[in-house]
């Protein structure tokens, strides 16, 4: 999963595109989003190397409010 407009980590089980979630399992994903953050409206979506186009074709992504 990748954000778009968060000032927020690229590492760990944060905003990492490099994570690889195998069928079957989960992860739970954490955003620290500081305090002094804008407010406004940002997006997600999903960001499997080799299928990102695909999936936001078919709709993998969402806002953040
Ligand atoms: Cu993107």
């Amino acid at each position: 999963m990748y954000t778009h407009g968060l000032h927020i980590s690229p590492t760990g089980n944060s905003d990492n595109v490099l994570l690889e979630i195998p069928p079957g399992n989960d992860l739970q994903f954490q955003f620290d989003i500081p305090d002094h953050h804008h407010a406004g409206t940002f997006w997600y979506h999903a960001h499997r190397h080799g299928s990102t186009a695909s999936q936001l074709r078919e709709g993998m992504a969402g806002a953040l409010i």
